[in-house]
């Protein structure tokens, strides 16, 4: 039986990532479950999962999901110390890190330090401190399973195959829900519409990420250092019907791609079971009820997400921290209203402007530094 601690599990990769826990009864255990504030569904996965560690980020909120397991025997902890607990425990055989934001850096971190194998959905971990992550875990003999359903398409399309034949990585992006228009029709979307995601059914950051297109410049940066490719060998193609997600070009010219309908319990079984194949009992392609497969290419000039992440990062690793931090403010700013959509790009070219020469190559330190002065810029700015 596997053990797992799982950060995020009140989120939408947590939750699938229990359902397919249950499904699989006896294949794994729940060791600790984390999550940022959410206690009443903490409090249930307690219930059903009986781990032996419950994190809750925010303190008061883990004050009551104390009081209300008190008759449980789950340990409740609190706060960075308590994730970071968590993520080293010694019968801990695989972390899912699966938070939103850079908050998964410093636990991922010490989850490989500690020689465990790590299942990532947080690719913000990886955009920003990717040049100190990727070395940890080969130093520490570390397996990195990719969560996000590209880079689990790409690392299929990879199996078996001569890593140095690879031409181009193929990512391909739904478009999200404003596909199509140009940037004077996206003035006053709303966030409704941001959140009215054509074919994935996903957390409230990421969808609003994916309209942006900053989720798929995240994910162009997650790519490089998942497959130690250069960025400019990432090519992002638009293919509105989410059915193929993602590509390999090799040197002979061949494609290899992974198929399948939009739903992430794929992607996540296959990292749990540490890339080998299971069963699933959800829905299958019928090929004869898809009309057509298009592909497009992105609109940088409306959709500036890719830019921006290429960008930063051929300036300087810090500069992903830069991109990342802003866009994280900028996001949950448009949630509350408190700008419009477009306001997004803007802030993320504000941030850009912020001088930081002083590290290509950042210190985790440097990086969390980074990462409250940018907070702190924006925050008092906007
Ligand atoms: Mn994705």
């Amino acid at each position: 039986m596997k053990k797992l601690v799982i950060l995020g599990s009140t989120g939408s990769i947590g939750t699938q990532t229990l359902e397919i826990v249950k499904d699989k009864k006896g294949d794994f255990g729940v060791l600790a479950l984390a999550a940022y504030s959410n206690v009443d569904l903490m409090e249930m996965q307690i219930r059903e999962f009986k781990p032996s560690f419950a994190v809750l980020f925010d303190e008061s909120a883990a004050s009551k999901l104390k009081e209300k397991v008190s008759d449980t025997d789950t340990k409740v902890l609190s706060g960075m110390d308590g994730l970071l607990e968590i993520s080293t425990l010694d019968e801990c055989d695989m972390l899912v890190a699966a938070m939103v934001g850079m908050i998964g850096i410093q636990p991922t971190i010490a989850a490989v330090k500690a020689g465990k194998d790590i299942a990532l959905a947080n690719k913000e971990t990886l955009v920003t401190a990717g040049h100190i992550i990727i070395p940890l875990c080969k130093e520490n003999n570390v397996n990195l399973y990719p969560v996000d359903s590209e880079h689990s398409a790409i690392y299929q399309c990879l199996k078996a195959q001569d890593k140095k034949m690879v031409d181009k990585i193929l990512l391909t992006a739904s478009g999200g829900p404003f596909l199509g228009r140009k940037y004077d029709e996206l003035k006053d979307v709303s966030l409704k519409d941001a959140l009215n995601h054509p074919n994935w059914a996903m957390g409230k950051k990421i969808t609003i990420d994916s309209a942006s297109l900053v989720n798929k410049g995240l994910e162009v940066i997650e790519a490089k250092w998942l497959f130690d490719v250069d960025i400019d060998d990432v090519e992002v193609i638009i293919h509105p019907q989410s059915i193929i997600h993602s590509m390999v070009q090799f040197k002979d010219n061949a494609v290899l791609a992974q198929l399948g309908l939009p739903d992430m319990k794929l992607p996540i079984q296959y990292a749990l079971y540490e890339g080998n194949r299971q069963t699933m009992p959800e829905r299958k392609i019928d090929f004869f009820s898809l009309s057509k497969l298009d592909f497009l290419k992105p609109d940088h000039e409306t959709f500036k997400g890719i830019k921006l992440a290429i960008d930063s990062y051929n300036r300087g690793y810090i500069y992903t921290t830069v991109f990342n931090a802003s866009n994280e403010i900028a996001n949950r700013f448009f949630q509350e209203g408190r700008i419009k959509f477009l306001q997004i790009y803007d802030i993320i070219e504000d941030a850009l402007t912020l001088n930081f020469d002083y590290c290509k190559t950042p210190s985790l330190d440097e990086i969390l530094n980074t990462e409250k002065e940018v907070y702190d810029y924006i925050s008092t700015k906007y």
